[in-house]
């Protein structure tokens, strides 16, 4: 019989901080598609993949660590949730508070989250505030909920969340054999970038699991990290928290990471880069992944592929290795920018009548 996905914390619950007895709260997250992308391999003469994250239960790699999260939730007794969302994190905590029958506070930036992420946070029966403010206003808030009210916070300064975003690393080595050469991906809050560097660090060691002994490790090396922030929201390019951040990815649109110091650490450790694209870059790339690799993401998820191009561009990707790209959500959460063209005009359908000759006109098709 063929093996069904039963979820991060099933498939790697000897790698969780979980036991026999926790109560699961789950979706079936994970288990997403490992895409071998032909024509970014064919650009680079390296191996690319594509980690497509938006293959979730909710559209995007946040389920990964929200099942962590929500499971975490229960098992502290919490009657109610908090979350600040630039729009996945709050469709992902409404999806999983629903599952797991728990009320659901969701705290996002005004008029700077796509109409998909709303819905998905409104249709799950979420209680959505918009604050006159950015993201990281949001956090702040959210984090004082956290502490001075009877909320139980989601956001990834909750370290369940990186636990559960870890099985990222773990399925790409599953899949692979081995760790690749390089790992690319969008770095917002960072919690990400983070998640997935501590998940290919503990599977190239031994690890002592709290339910199961010394685990052997399963990779024989660790990949070099690429993080990409779009230029207007890219405070580790810069140094420092940004903050006023700006750009059409709202995914990514977040001036004060999170998880800064282990992101800085995830880069330093494995010898990689966090750099910034452009809006165009990213709108380039979101572009590349519909039209010619077949994947459909949403604009931030297309910023570690603006990266991979722009640094292949500079020479800087050598050829013949093995290259993931984690792409984070769904092209369905954010829909418009595929209707744009790229002098960025509306993209009109052709309407025809409702006639067989005249659609094959329009068609250039002559009879045959
Ligand atoms: C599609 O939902 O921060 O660096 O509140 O939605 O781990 O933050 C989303 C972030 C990349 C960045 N791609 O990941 C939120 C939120 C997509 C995202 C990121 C996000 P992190």
């Amino acid at each position: 019989m063929a093996h069904q996905w039963r979820g991060v914390i099933r498939e790697y619950a000897e790698r969780l901080p979980v036991t026999e007895a926790t109560k699961v709260i789950t979706l079936g997250e994970g288990g997403t598609p490992l895409v071998h992308a032909q024509q970014l391999s064919a650009l680079t003469g390296s191996d690319v993949y594509l980690k497509v994250e938006g293959m979730n239960p909710t559209g995007s790699f946040k389920d990964r660590g929200m099942t962590m999260a929500m499971t975490a939730a229960v098992a502290a007794g919490a009657k109610a949730v908090v979350c600040a969302s630039t729009g996945n994190t709050s469709a992902s905590a409404a999806a999983y508070a629903t599952a797991a029958g728990l009320k659901c506070v969701v705290l996002v930036p005004e008029g700077k989250i796509s109409m998909g992420k709303l819905s998905q946070a409104i249709a799950h029966g979420a209680t959505l505030l918009q604050v006159n403010g950015n993201f990281d206003d949001c956090l702040d808030i959210a984090r004082k909920l956290g502490e001075s009210y009877p909320v139980f916070l989601v956001n990834s300064v909750n370290p369940a969340r990186i636990e559960g975003q870890k099985t990222g690393a773990f399925e790409v080595v599953d899949w692979l054999g081995d760790a690749p050469d390089f790992h690319v991906l969008p770095v917002g809050n960072a919690g990400n970038i983070t998640a997935y560097w501590k998940g290919y660090k503990e599977y190239c060691a031994p690890f002592e699991s709290a339910t199961a002994g010394t685990l052997p490790a399963v990779s024989t090396r660790t990949p070099v990290m690429w993080g990409f922030q779009a230029a207007g929201a890219a405070p580790f390019v810069a140094g420092h928290p940004i903050t006023e951040p700006d750009t059409i990815a709202t995914a990514i649109r977040i001036g004060n990471p999170a998880s800064w110091d282990t992101a800085i650490a995830a880069r330093d450790e494995s010898g990689g880069v966090i750099e910034a694209v452009t809006d165009e870059e990213i709108l380039s790339a979101h572009r590349w992944l519909s039209a010619r690799e077949g994947v459909f993401v949403e604009p931030g998820s297309a910023a570690g592929v603006a990266g991979l191009i722009k640094k292949h561009a500079a020479g800087e990707v050598p050829a013949g290795k093995t290259i993931v790209i984690t792409v984070t959500g769904h092209g369905l959460k954010d829909p418009q920018w595929a209707l744009r063209t790229e002098d960025g005009s509306e993209v009109q359908p052709v309407k025809v009548s409702n006639d067989v000759v005249t659609v094959a006109m329009a068609l250039g098709l002559e009879e045959k």
